[in-house]
């Protein structure tokens, strides 16, 4: 049967801001009376699923477009909690019968099952109606399976990694296989085991093993998953049975032959389903709508740590090459130790906006010097050794005499990055010091970086310019 033609069947997207039901919880929530332990789980999941969306409100755009996947999927996470709808996953290796299972479930062919392994390309949502459950006190409440691909299909790891995606959102786990678990099935399931949410084991095609075969088979399962997976949660089913031969004993004493698929045999798997959702449906949305929320929190904030870090990085270095290239260049040396300034103030500001930090042109020269007062004579010597070669360079003018600034160029850069780092360090830290003060804080930067490659850098760049000017200035 075509997947298409079913409308209880939906292709699995990432939600839109359309999809988030902002009203849902006020109706929805169970009613503030009788606040329980998991009405109280509920509500302060759903704050926190709230929350963390806020925290993808707050980001730049160059943020937003790198978490877009993950903003879909918290924006999913809220419609889910607040409409009450409980997911549960079919995960497995290829071809053990995770779409027959679905079928089986709903008790219609309702998405496709095939010989051929790697049939699932895609993650399926099916709402489940007969599922006999409902979050108590959510009336839109639903139970949806999802159908995922195999995991272990050649060159389909896109596709083993979307099934994984898939596992961690849903609030149960149907983990099938069809007899002894290989590596790969064993390694993803303690993957899955890592995050707390129940998981049922699921041996599927119980109908292609003889009855020694089979309890051979629950011996070696229950032994492996031991302290892993309860034994009440590793259960037998035959989701699409093959067909089997029936002997048929006619009137007049002859026998004749029919072949005849049995029913599906998923009976254990419901009760057991059931059970898990009846002891703490509401109990587990919440729990993995918080779980969940947090991850995705700590991935804004790690995110939003390592751009900044990055534009922090290149802003200070491409001041720094301005500034050594402005000194290698400069005849005037007042004009080079104004200019150096400048270029030191304007770095700084421009670092303060990285962070989200306003401050005034005064309280940012305030900071510029207090840096270099904390460098002392480190970065001072730099400063002077381009204050003197100033006035080296009024004397002779030319080519030949950018070319012996370069040095000074150089180690003027190189006091810029220092510079730069310590503010960095002050805004990283909201604008403090912290108990560090700034002298330590540059003593450390000076330690630790590699000063003589800074300045072999930095000087390569001055003479990339200059080369880049030369041609441009037809050789003056
Ligand atoms: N004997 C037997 N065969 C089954 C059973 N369940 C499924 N099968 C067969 O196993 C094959 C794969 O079934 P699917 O449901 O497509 O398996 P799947 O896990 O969804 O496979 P992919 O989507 O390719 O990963 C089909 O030929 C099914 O008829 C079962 O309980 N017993
Ligand atoms: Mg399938």
């Amino acid at each position: 049967m075509s997947t298409e033609s079913n409308d209880n069947l939906s292709p699995d997207r990432p939600a839109t801001t359309d999809d988030v039901v902002d009203s849902g919880v006020a109706t929805a929530a169970p009613s503030p009376e009788a606040v329980s332990a998991d009405d109280r789980r509920y509500i302060d999941a759903l704050q926190s699923v709230r929350h963390t969306l806020d925290r993808f409100r707050g980001c730049s755009d160059q943020e937003k477009e790198l978490l877009r996947r993950d903003l879909g999927q918290l924006q999913n996470m809220e419609t889910k909690l607040t409409s009450g709808r409980v997911e549960i996953v079919v995960f497995g290796e290829i071809s053990t019968g995770k779409s027959a299972l679905i079928n089986a479930l709903v008790g219609k062919a309702v998405t496709q099952v095939d010989i051929q392994g790697g049939w699932t390309k895609e993650v399926w949502h099916v709402a489940w109606e007969g599922a006999g459950y409902r979050i108590p006190g959510l009336a839109d409440s639903e139970v949806v399976l999802i159908d995922t691909p195999g995991i272990n299909e050649v060159g389909g790891a896109d596709r083993g990694e979307m099934a994984q995606d898939t596992a961690r959102q849903a609030d149960v786990i149907l983990f099938v296989i069809d007899s002894d678990m290989n590596e790969t099935e064993y390694s993803a399931l303690m993957a899955l085991a890592n995050v707390n949410k129940p998981i049922i084991i699921v041996l599927n095609k119980i109908d292609q093993y003889s009855p020694r075969e089979r309890e051979r088979l629950e011996e070696i399962l229950n032994e492996r998953l031991a302290g892993i997976i309860p034994p009440e949660s590793i259960v037998e089913t035959a989701a699409q049975p093959k067909e089997v031969e029936y002997i048929i004993q006619q009137a007049d004493g002859t026998e004749r032959s029919e072949w005849k698929t049995p029913p599906p045999k998923v009976e254990d798997l419901k009760l057991r389903l059931l059970e898990v959702l009846e002891e703490d449906g509401l109990g587990l949305l919440a729990l993995n709508a918080a779980m969940y929320a947090a991850d995705k929190s700590d991935r804004v904030a790690s995110l939003k740590v390592k751009i900044r870090e990055h534009r922090a990085n290149q802003t200070i270095w491409s001041f720094a090459v301005v500034k050594a290239t402005a000194v290698a260049v400069n005849p005037a040396p007042v004009f080079d130790v104004l200019g150096g300034s400048a270029v030191d103030v304007a770095m700084l500001r421009a670092l303060a906006h990285i962070y989200g930090i306003e401050m005034t042109w005064s309280n940012i020269e305030k900071l510029a010097s207090s840096i270099l007062q904390a460098a002392g004579w480190t970065i001072t010597a730099e400063l002077g050794t381009h204050a003197l070669s100033s006035v080296v360079k009024t004397l002779t003018l030319g080519w030949g005499t950018v070319l012996t600034a370069v040095p000074q160029g150089g180690a003027a850069g190189y006091g810029s990055y220092i510079v730069g780092k310590a503010a960095k360090y002050y805004f990283e830290h909201g604008a403090s010091w912290g108990d560090e003060g700034p002298k330590t804080v540059v003593k450390r930067i000076l330690e630790e970086t590699d000063k003589k490659s800074v300045v072999q850098d930095l000087k390569e760049e001055i003479q990339k310019k200059l080369h880049l000017n030369r041609h441009s200035t037809g050789g003056n």
